[in-house]
């Protein structure tokens, strides 16, 4: 298990200008055949420099380099590759082997789903399928041959255009697919199955008619709509905002079962999780229908920010990743309500991210090395890779930032770059200079940043401030200062915004800075980072009072948000120290008061309303801590939540009760908007743990007419202790158990419920005929939800949960060790929990990290916390 690192990086010994494939599909195996020209080049090998390509699992069973049959001797195999140590500058070279890929449960490389043959290749994948320079600098010609049985296989798809099909002998049949696009091989795709198709086209800018091609298990035929109209929206998206057309004359998505990603932007033959893809009102939640229009426009839009400019090598993953996550954000924001957006986006950021860059998986935006690349999907190369791209977005504007990517476009269009060349193309167009910026892709944490105020009365001043610091961690002993985008707003003390012009932008470049505002009147408040223009931790001198009154008043609709979240905070913490010390808890008035008067405010959209009144989860709580009390946060955030429901329940319940006048199946932003209003009142009456509250619950969850409803009173009743939990189980799983992507969340209810004997039951659904350890989104929806969403069962005082999630975590890794590698990722941060829990971890750590013949994934994962 050798790390790779960024500064060994050197060019390929050798190009493949092109390949050509065959595949011939059988039940029992899989022959692949390759042919490559391949090209010296000669700046930095030599004729002694032998070709070696990577290979895995594949067979090798015949060789032919130019017009010379090779035996094995011949040639080298290693474990992971195949080596010709005399080759000329210029040759020819055959490979034909055989697959297994009904075997193949790592779902990488070929493998089976349901029945179909499909393909995932990035990052690595390639290399099991066949003999390659498997690098993303590696860019060929891509021709593919697929042979297969008619009557089981009748559709055959790969990259780029249909060029040729017909007929074979014994009901076989096949077809060529040619790509007329250079391209690397983590972006080759082959499917193959008993598919229907859904199709539609799309008019490009400049007129070209493009196919749309939708294709799926025909029980789901009725669930592409969305995805289709989001297609569409995203290809016009890309034109309007970037100027970007779409290139072949087909673009093509598949959805499959088992998928370890989300999706994957092959070269016009999109593989998606049909999670991603299929869609009614009711079997998907809202939520879902959103991340299908964000998802399909992410994958999109990789067709320009990574693949026709792709990377140079895998540390530059942000670089397409980061990137694209900019473009779909920007996408959804566009599409539908910005603030609800961004406040989404943070949320999960300030979650997730945040923690991991606090923890022994911290890297880089830009990683400098790695022992297995699938480990570098994370939340820090894809979220704060786009907050990277958004901050350069709010220092440039919106328009030089426009120009900066059109140079882009033009300088790198058909080459493999990295996030240096996207930078200084940057500077090159806006005629900034970035030096500093650039730190934020080679320094890792997250950085602190502490606002302080003075006000001169006599002179009317007000000065403020700010100073950063990063902690130390294992990639940086020092930390520098980084440059920092705050965006800023000062109000006066009717909430009128007094912001002089020049500073509503301020940048900080260095670990300190003052800025001295003149002629300010007394009682203003500012406003810092809004729209969070940095993603940086924030400690400021606002007073509980200022923080109500930028909730009320501020005309950046995230920092509204954002100010109620620290006044629910605050209130947290103040009942933390209350239940440590044995104090009878009490809520303040002012958090009453503020959360009554948004929901009174009439001109407030629903959506941001249920933002607003929505506390936040444990898992965001306990990331304010040092140590995380996992008892006391609970039990703080159910008192907060049990005292505003009781406080405010007449409130609550006329919210419920005008969610009937909405149609469950509209799917307007207003219809959403009110159904997530809705469910957050829900909420708060399901709190109040009374028959009554369990009775209006149970009776939402049987007339619901829509997913949202119907999930969520479903999550609401598996909370609580309630004689209607168990029916609403039993009939909700009569009516959708023949549905895979709704019995998912008939799992994940369950497994994020914090009622006693939850962990049992999870045990026990383990052992469910509907669960099963060979699908991902199945293992995310019950061990993952368990693990990751669900501290207070997960974090047991006695380690059952634990041991638990440990065992789990050693059998499902002779399975699939990418998904085990995330799900394992939940102990990293074991330190950050009182002693106990502490050595109880770090405990299941060591017997994982001794378990013989552990994955290089896993292994990279615990060796890490373990270090
Ligand atoms: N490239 C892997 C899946 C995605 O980020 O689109
Ligand atoms: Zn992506």
């Amino acid at each position: 298990h050798e790390p790779k690192y960024l500064k060994d990086y050197r060019p390929p010994a050798y190009w493949i200008d092109t390949i050509d494939l065959q595949f011939d599909l059988y039940e029992k195996e899989v022959i692949v055949t390759s042919f490559m020209k391949i090209q010296r080049n000669n700046e930095q090998a030599g004729e002694h420099t032998p070709l070696v390509l990577n290979c895995q699992d594949a067979d090798i069973l015949h060789v032919v380099a130019g017009d010379m049959v090779l035996l094995p001797g011949e040639y080298e195999r290693g474990e992971d590759y195949f080596k010709l140590n005399r080759v000329p500058e210029q040759f020819t070279l055959e490979i034909k082997n055989r697959l297994t890929p009904q075997n193949n449960t790592s779902l990488e490389g070929l493998y089976k789903s349901s029945g179909t043959f499909c393909t995932q290749c990035e990052a690595e994948g390639f290399r099991k399928i066949t003999c390659f320079s498997d690098r993303p600098d590696v860019m060929s010609r891509f021709s593919c041959i697929i042979t297969a049985d008619e009557n089981k296989y009748p559709v055959l798809l790969s990259n780029g255009n249909l060029v040729k099909k017909g007929k074979l002998e014994n009901n076989r049949h096949y077809v060529k697919w040619e790509d007329p696009f250079k391209k690397p091989s983590y972006l080759f795709a082959l499917v193959a199955g008993d598919l229907v198709c859904i199709k539609d086209t799309f008019t490009t800018c400049s007129g070209r008619e493009i196919d749309l091609h939708i294709y799926v298990e025909a029980e789901n035929k009725d669930k592409c709509g969305h995805a289709m109209a989001s297609l569409k929206q995203s290809m016009a998206w890309d034109e309007q905002r970037f100027g970007r057309e779409y290139d072949l004359d087909l673009y093509q998505i598949v959805a499959v079962n088992d998928f370890n990603m989300g999706a994957m932007e092959n070269k016009g033959l999109n593989v998606f999780n049909s999670k991603y893809v299929l869609a009614r009102p009711e079997t998907a939640t809202d939520q879902d229908f959103m991340n299908i229009q964000g998802v399909i426009g992410h994958e999109y839009f990789h067709n320009w920010t990574g693949n026709r400019v792709t990377l140079q090598n895998w540390f530059q993953l942000s670089l397409k990743e980061g990137l694209t996550v900019f473009r779909d954000q920007e996408f959804t924001a566009d599409l539908n309500s910005r603030a609800v957006k961004r406040i989404s986006d943070v949320k999960n950021l300030r979650t997730l991210q945040f923690p991991e860059d606090a923890g022994p998986m911290s890297h880089p935006v830009r990683p400098e090395s790695y022992i297995e690349m699938n480990n570098f999907y994370t939340m820090t190369v894809y979220e704060k890779g786009a907050e990277v791209i958004r901050m350069i977005h709010e220092i440039l504007g919106r328009e030089i930032f426009r120009k900066g990517m059109d140079l882009y476009f033009h300088r790198f269009d058909g080459r493999a770059v990295t996030t240096e060349d996207f930078i200084q193309t940057m500077e090159d167009a806006a005629g900034v200079d970035l030096s500093r910026f650039r730190l934020w892709y080679s320094q890792s944490g997250t950085p602190r940043v502490t606002v302080r105020r003075t006000y001169n009365e006599k002179r009317r001043q007000l000065t403020i401030k700010i100073a950063q610091t990063t902690p130390p961690d294992h990639n940086q002993q020092q930390k520098k200062a980084l440059h920092i985008p705050i965006k800023f707003g000062l109000l006066d003390k009717n909430g009128k915004d007094i912001t002089p012009p020049e500073h509503h932008l301020l940048e900080l470049k260095s670990l300190e800075k003052e800025w001295v505002f003149d002629d300010i009147p007394s009682e203003t408040v500012p406003s810092l980072f809004r729209g969070f223009s940095a993603p940086v931790i924030m400690d400021t001198d606002l007073t509980c009072e200022e923080l109500s009154f930028l909730m009320a008043h501020d005309n950046d609709a995230f920092n509204r948000w954002d100010a109620a979240q620290q006044l629910y905070f605050r209130e947290i913490d103040t009942l933390i120290s209350g239940l440590q010390s044995h104090a009878t808890p009490t809520v303040s008035s002012h958090v009453i008061n503020a959360l009554e008067k948004a929901l009174k405010d009439p001109h407030m959209d629903r959506a941001l309303m249920a933002k607003t009144i929505t506390l936040p989860d444990e898992n965001e709580i306990g990331e304010k801590y040092e140590i995380i009390d996992v008892d006391a946060i609970h039990s703080a955030r159910q008192f907060l939540r049990q005292s505003i429901a009781k406080e405010l329940e007449g409130l609550f319940m006329e919210i419920i009760d005008s969610g009937s006048a909405v149609d469950p199946k509209d799917l307007s932003h207003n219809a959403m908007a009110h159904r997530s209003l809705v469910n957050a009142a829900l909420s708060y009456v399901a709190a109040l743990e009374s028959p009554q509250s369990q009775e209006i619950i149970y009776q939402h969850f049987i007339s619901s007419g829509n997913m949202t409803r119907e999930i969520f009173s479903l999550t609401l009743l598996c909370d609580m202790t309630s004689p209607f939990t168990g029916p609403a189980l039993e009939q909700f799983y009569e009516k959708w158990h023949t549905d895979p992507l709704v019995m998912d969340k008939w799992f994940s209810v369950q497994a994020g419920a914090t009622v006693p004997g939850t962990l049992d039951k999870i045990k026990s659904l383990c052992r469910h005929p509907d669960f099963t350890w060979k699908n991902p989104n199945r293992i995310r929806s019950l061990i993952g939800v368990f693990g990751m969403t669900n501290p207070f069962v997960f974090h047991q005082a006695d380690g059952a949960g634990y041991q638990f999630f440990a065992d789990k975590v050693i059998d499902l890794d002779k399975i699939n060790p990418q998904i085990t590698a995330r799900m394992v990722s939940v102990f990293n941060r074991y330190k950050r929990y009182d002693a106990r829990r502490r050595e109880l971890m770090k405990n299941q750590l060591k017997r994982i990290h001794d378990v013989r013949g552990l994955s290089r994934d896993v292994y990279e994962i615990v060796s890490r916390a373990l270090g």
